[in-house]
């Protein structure tokens, strides 16, 4: 089923979010909702918060490549363990801030621990749109949107203008 996104500014998506304790039906039903929220999008994370569940949970699918086989991936209590020095660029988008975009500098490569879909403990190294999507994703679940990484003025303008399109869309 798929579930609404929620738009900046909206203090659920300011919140750091609560461990999942134990993996239960309801939670991987939550996953495989937010799966087929973020392909419908269509984007390549997503996380709890954006669906007004504050529960430790993203998913994400970085393969972009036309007719690669799509990778669906679920961590709950994802957990960054290590971070390179070398950084990456990237023009970052948020599926809760649509249509606006903003240069955000981040490590190139992270080490990350979750549990998977099926309660395995997992570890593994991301580089690429991978390792910046994963970040933005655990940024969600502590309260962290992309353009708190932006200079104040510009995460301002990018404020007024979600709050005029909510405004519009209310009326709509
Ligand atoms: O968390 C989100 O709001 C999802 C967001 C993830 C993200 C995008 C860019 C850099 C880091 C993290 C998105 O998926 S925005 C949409 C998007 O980037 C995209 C959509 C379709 C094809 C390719 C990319
Ligand atoms: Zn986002």
């Amino acid at each position: 089923m798929k579930r609404d996104i929620l738009l900046h500014p909206d203090p659920r998506l300011k919140k750091v979010c609560a461990p999942v304790a134990d993996l239960s039906d309801e939670l991987r039903r939550l996953a495989d909702d937010m799966l087929e929220t973020m392909y419908d999008a269509p984007g390549i994370g997503l996380a709890a918060p954006q669906v007004g569940v504050l529960s430790r949970l993203i998913v994400l699918d970085c393969v972009k490549e036309e007719g690669a086989a799509p990778r669906p991936t679920v961590m709950f209590n994802p957990e960054v363990l290590a971070v390179s020095e070398k950084t990456n660029v990237y023009e970052e988008g948020c599926l809760s801030i649509p249509e606006q975009f903003g240069e955000v500098t981040r490590p190139a490569e992270v080490e990350v621990a979750w549990i998977d879909r099926e309660g395995r403990a997992q570890t593994a190294g991301f580089d690429g749109l991978w390792a910046t999507c994963v970040q933005h994703e655990i940024d969600h679940l502590n309260g962290k949107l992309f353009i708190d990484h932006l200079k104040p003025l510009r995460r301002q303008m990018i404020t007024r203008k979600m709050v005029k399109l909510k405004r519009e869309r209310a009326r709509a």
